[in-house]
């Protein structure tokens, strides 16, 4: 069990568990057995005591009325949200018992587990649930809601999740964020950049479409036109190779195919390029002068245009480009699309695969939740939600929601709040927060892996992921010490990974005296692509079925409707979390819809407008926002906002549940939709 030592108030260290790169290093002050305030942990070598807004006010979400004081069953109609007050022992008992009827009746794999990084710790976001899930031998699921496309499209070409230590961006003189709206969702790289400016007259370059508040503080904005971004890179490959701004001995070196690829690249020249992705020609050949002849040069490869039909291959391509200039050799200078690799920890040994006992348990990828949960056989049966809100985040809702409706669906959400999925369940139980909690953290952006430690008694009688799991392991008669081991003991098994040197001396004891441990690492001289190189040309894309160079695939034309519909995060919420404390409602103000103003013209609709936004898989309504902010045949959208029975802001209502070209990704930003003023009120 979790043991909680009664800390006495005091200011205490501690990290960020919020899904979001910048991991930051927090301090938090306890008065009268309460945290009062959290501020930034000014010692974090890279986050340096500045925090997030949304973070600060963090403690208006700790206690929160609304927050999950006790287990509960529901009394009322799935979805109204009525539920009365039960015990733990009743919930555990309703639970295993229903679990052991359906492992008779149905078999373990009409079970379901459904999460996600709600709370990044890896212990609670991917250890005893693990265990649990993996002994139990219900239907595994395939996490494929963010960036496995972008994952999937990085590693052909690099061999897995390396990049350049965000550290050593100070000494970058050019910046291009690539669809990442950095200012909102990774901050401190903005800070790096900001300071690169300053000492070394850095510039920034944004190529987005939508002009953002990180375009807005770009040297240089460039709109481009959704999924085109593949088509971007090829043409300035071929101007980077056309006009010889390449290096050459690197590329000899360090890369296969590049003879190949400039080859290949002759057909995407200025003019063509230009037609496709919206960008004026001249645009492109100034944009390939100047990263071709800037050094130390950085991409920041953004979550954006990787969820598009073409995501993996984009994000495949401009990782490709780096490579082109050299720029891997040089410090400050390459790309960062995320740095995992660096901090892999044991998986096998914290998720004990083994429990598994080799059964080939069927995938299910959690982007087609709704058909899953309305058409697959045999059924689900039963759905165990956590870290996550899936009625709220996950594509094509409509039918999410229609298949959390159903009866014979046996339903339990952990969750600190009664959100729009727990409105659906038959039992919620009350979550801790991360900060009463013990757990390890392992950025994918900074190299640091951090600690944190109760330092709050649980909430009324909210419990931990690890407890939760524990419990149920109990009640299903799971007998294995893998259940009954501690959070510490779960973390040095977790950190003793031989297959990964950079965090050999990384582990309980050490973390509990330093709080945060830097990876040793250094970006690999062999990656593990099948050539140990950087593969310009993939044999294994080859196999896998997929051009073995880097191709552009236009995005398949989903409908006739006329706007393309880009519905991303916003700045005061991390996803959906937030979007139910008023302070950081307030602070967002309200959904609208950004429009450019030929098309509001055409379509006859006026700034400030209530929109209908509405396609064949459901409506929206949102305020319209109009001027130059996106190009024509674009509509942006940003923030998962909350939504009760009568509010019609559910942008996931429209989103595409069609599957990424790679590991399963989603396509949230290639729906189409059209807009109609209306007089309806949200
Ligand atoms: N404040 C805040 N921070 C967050 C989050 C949050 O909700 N709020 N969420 C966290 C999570 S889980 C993630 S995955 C990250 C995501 O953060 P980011 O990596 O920034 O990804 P997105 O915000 O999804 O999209 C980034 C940008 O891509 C643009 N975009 C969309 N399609 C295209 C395209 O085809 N081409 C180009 N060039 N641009 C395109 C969008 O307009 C958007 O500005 O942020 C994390 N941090
Ligand atoms: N339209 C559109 N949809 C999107 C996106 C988009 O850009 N556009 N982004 C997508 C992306 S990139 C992502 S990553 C997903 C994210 O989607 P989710 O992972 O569902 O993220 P959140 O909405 O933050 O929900 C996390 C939930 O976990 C709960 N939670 C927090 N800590 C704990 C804990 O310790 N235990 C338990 N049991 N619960 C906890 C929180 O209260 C919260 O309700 O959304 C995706 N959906
Ligand atoms: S959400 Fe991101 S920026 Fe904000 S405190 Fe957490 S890690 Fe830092
Ligand atoms: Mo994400």
């Amino acid at each position: 069990m979790t043991t909680f030592i009664d800390r006495p108030d005091g200011i205490f260290p501690s990290v960020c568990s919020l899904d979001c790169p910048d991991q930051c290093g927090l301090l938090l002050h306890k008065k009268n057995g309460k945290i009062t305030k959290v501020e930034g942990d000014p010692n974090h070598p890279v986050t340096k005591g500045f925090i997030c807004n949304k973070v600060r006010n963090i403690t208006e979400r700790m206690y929160d009325e609304k927050r999950l004081k006790y287990p509960m069953k529901r009394i009322g109609t799935k979805g109204d949200g009525e539920f009365v007050r039960i015990s733990w022992d009743e919930a555990i008992e309703v639970i295993s018992t229903r679990w052991k009827e359906l492992l008779k009746s149905d078999g373990a794999e009409s079970i379901l587990p459904y999460s996600f990084y709600g709370n990044m710790g890896n212990l609670s976001a991917e250890g005893m649930d693990r265990r649990f899930f993996n002994r139990l031998g219900a239907s595994q699921l395939d996490r494929s809601i963010c960036n496995s496309a972008g994952a999937v499209g990085y590693k052909y070409t690099m061999g897995g999740s390396y990049g350049i230590d965000p550290e050593d961006t100070v000494h970058t003189k050019l910046f291009i964020f690539w669809g990442i709206n950095a200012v909102s969702t990774n901050m401190h790289q903005i800070a790096l950049a900001q300071k690169a400016r300053k000492q070394n007259g850095a510039k920034i370059i944004v190529i987005d479409v939508h002009k953002n508040q990180t375009a807005r503080l770009a040297d240089w904005f460039i709109p481009i036109l959704p999924g085109t971004d593949t088509a971007l890179a090829l043409g300035l490959m071929h101007i980077l190779f056309g006009e010889n701004i390449v290096n050459t001995s690197f590329l000899e070196q360090f890369t296969v195919g590049h003879e190949e690829l400039c080859e290949h690249v002759k057909q995407y020249d200025p003019s063509s390029v230009a037609a496709i992705t919206g960008i004026p020609k001249e645009d492109i050949v100034k944009l390939a002068r100047m990263y071709g002849k800037t050094s130390p040069s950085l991409i920041r490869i953004g979550n954006g245009p990787q969820h598009h039909d073409n995501g993996g291959m984009f994000v495949r391509t401009i990782s490709c480009l780096p490579a082109l200039t050299g720029q891997w050799q040089v410090k400050g200078g390459g790309a960062i699309k995320g740095n995992s690799a660096y901090l892999y920890h044991n998986a096998d040994a914290l998720q004990r695969t083994d429990l598994l006992k080799n059964k080939e348990t069927r995938k299910i990828n959690m982007n087609l939740l709704g058909e899953a949960l309305l058409s697959l056989e045999p059924p689900v049966k039963s759905l165990f939600v956590y870290g996550s809100n899936p009625a709220v985040v996950a594509p094509a809702g409509n039918k999410v929601r229609k298949g959390l409706k159903r009866e014979d669906l046996f339903t339990v959400v952990h969750e600190l709040f009664l959100t729009e999925t727990a409105r659906y369940a038959d039992i919620v139980l009350p979550a801790t927060s991360s900060f009463e909690n013990t757990d390890f953290y392992s950025s994918y952006w900074h190299h640091y892996i951090q600690l944190q430690q109760p330092v709050t008694e649980p909430y009324e009688e909210a419990k931990s992921n690890t407890d939760v799991f524990r419990l149920l392991a109990k009640a299903m008669d799971f007998d294995e010490t893998a259940f009954i081991e501690t959070d510490a003991e779960l973390i040095d098994q977790a950190l003793t990974n031989p297959l990964n040197p950079y965090i050999s001396k990384i582990n309980y004891e050490t973390l509990a005296k330093h709080q945060y441990m830097k990876a040793e690492a250094v970006f690999p001289v062999t990656l593990p692509t099948p050539s140990g190189k950087i593969e310009l040309y993939s044999e294994k894309m080859k196999q896998d079925g997929f051009p073995p160079l880097p191709t552009y695939t236009p995005l398949p034309m989903e409908s006739e409707h006329p706007l393309l519909f880009i519905a991303g995060p916003n700045h005061n919420f991390l996803n959906s979390t937030f979007a139910n404390q008023s302070k950081h409602v307030e602070l967002e103000k309200e959904p609208v819809i950004v429009l450019n103003r030929s098309d509001a013209e055409s379509l006859g609709i006026k700034d400030g407008e209530q929109i209908r936004v509405w396609n064949e898989r459901g409506e929206c309504i949102l305020k319209a926002d109009i001027g130059e902010n996106v190009l024509p045949g674009v509509a942006v959208t940003q923030g998962l906002w909350s939504a009760n029975q009568t509010t019609k802001h559910l942008v996931n209502s429209l989103t595409p549940d069609r599957i990424a070209d790679m590991g399963g990704g989603a396509t949230f930003f290639s729906g189409r939709v059209t807009v109609e003023p209306t007089k309806e009120k949200n």
